[in-house]
């Protein structure tokens, strides 16, 4: 399957006529159907509806935070039944941390995500119901991650939620991880996993969760074969599948659009591609937390962050890029490329115009 999604991107390279990228949804189901209904690409029965030349990139970190990673999921698959390869997904490093978990002999599950898949499996729900946290199945830790924004400009996970992390042995997390596992193999979901590319091309366009690698030798279809094999190898320690911060790894890379224009030019080129949207980074275009932003009309940030409720795409209309938002049940558009200076915290929130 994936050899055949890969095949796929070089008969297609022009073929776009309008994309929609999506940031990370974050188990934020309930924000990604808005999403999708305000960018018209559902009917109002909730089926895929947008033309052919119309196409949607999930940029990766679909699950984790929120409580709801399976109904993101289980939405982004039926998406790509029903359009095909219109439905572009793409790994995030919260995708590949689960897979590590899963198949490895790792214990660090991640138990939102854990409770989101408990009705598929009897022997999970048991297992949670006798020795989960309260918090943690709820959607404290989005309520928790707006106040933290809030007052402290920053988010991390709370103390409490740690502490009570801390407080479930070892040997659950790991029979929480045995039973996900199961539960993703039983409904399908973890072989969509493994057959989910980490970059993507349309065009003069890259997409991508963290960004482009710095120090890989191919174009877009080469990382995404070379990082499959990896992946499928289990080699967890490849400077690839990196989960966290390295320059090296296409989920997890950080810091590499504030290397200046000449640099980010040379980076892009060497990909095949002139521009770039990518998620995972919340502040890395002028630090701004919560807005979509762009630098040099080449970096383009699709991460609206949707776990702090700020619902967003980017819509690409040929040479044209605009930021899109769900405000207090409007749409609102600001030009984001071209004929726009980079976005100040000041004049964000009405520089937009209403849908009609
Ligand atoms: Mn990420």
């Amino acid at each position: 399957m994936a050899t055949g999604f890969f095949d796929l991107q070089a008969s297609r390279a022009e073929a776009y006529e309008r994309i929609v990228v999506v940031g990370d949804i974050h188990g934020c189901s309930a924000g990604f159907l808005r999403v999708l209904r305000l960018a018209e690409l559902l009917d109002e029965r909730g089926r895929w509806q947008a033309g052919s030349h119309t196409y949607l990139v999930v940029c990766g970190d679909m699950i984790d935070e929120g409580s709801e990673s399976r109904g993101v999921i289980s939405l982004l698959r039926s998406l790509q039944q029903q359009a095909k390869d219109r439905v572009i997904v793409l790994l995030g490093n919260h995708e590949l941390l689960l897979l590590r978990t899963l198949l490895s002999d790792s214990d660090a599950v991640n138990w939102e995500t854990v409770h989101s898949w408990a009705d598929v499996d009897e022997d999970l729900k048991a297992l949670l119901d006798d020795n989960a946290v309260p918090m943690l199945r709820t959607a404290t830790m989005q309520q928790w991650f707006q106040h933290s924004l809030i007052t402290t400009g920053r988010v991390d996970y709370p103390n409490d939620y740690l502490a009570a992390c801390a407080r479930i042995p070892q040997s659950i997390a790991k029979t929480a991880a045995h039973l996900l596992h199961r539960a993703m193999a039983k409904d399908g979901t973890l072989s969509w996993l493994l057959g989910l590319p980490v970059a993507a091309q349309l065009g003069d366009w890259g997409f991508f969760h963290g960004g482009p690698p710095s120090d890989f030798s191919g174009d877009i279809a080469a990382l995404n074969r070379e990082f499959t094999a990896q992946l499928m190898a289990h080699q967890w320690n490849h400077p690839l599948l990196d989960p966290y911060a390295g320059r090296s790894s296409p989920t997890a890379t950080r810091g590499w659009s504030n290397d200046g224009e000449e640099n980010v030019d040379a980076l892009l080129r060497s990909y095949g591609i002139n521009q770039v949207a990518f998620g995972h980074a919340p502040g890395a275009i002028n630090g701004i937390f919560g807005r979509l932003a762009q630098r040099w009309g080449k970096v383009f940030k699709a991460d609206s962050y949707f776990s702090l409720g700020v619902e967003g795409f980017l819509e690409i209309i040929v040479g044209k890029v605009w930021a899109v938002y769900s405000e207090e049940g409007r749409c609102v558009y600001h030009k984001l490329y071209p004929d726009h200076p980079p976005l100040r915290q000041a004049e964000l929130l009405w520089d937009g115009e209403r849908c009609k």
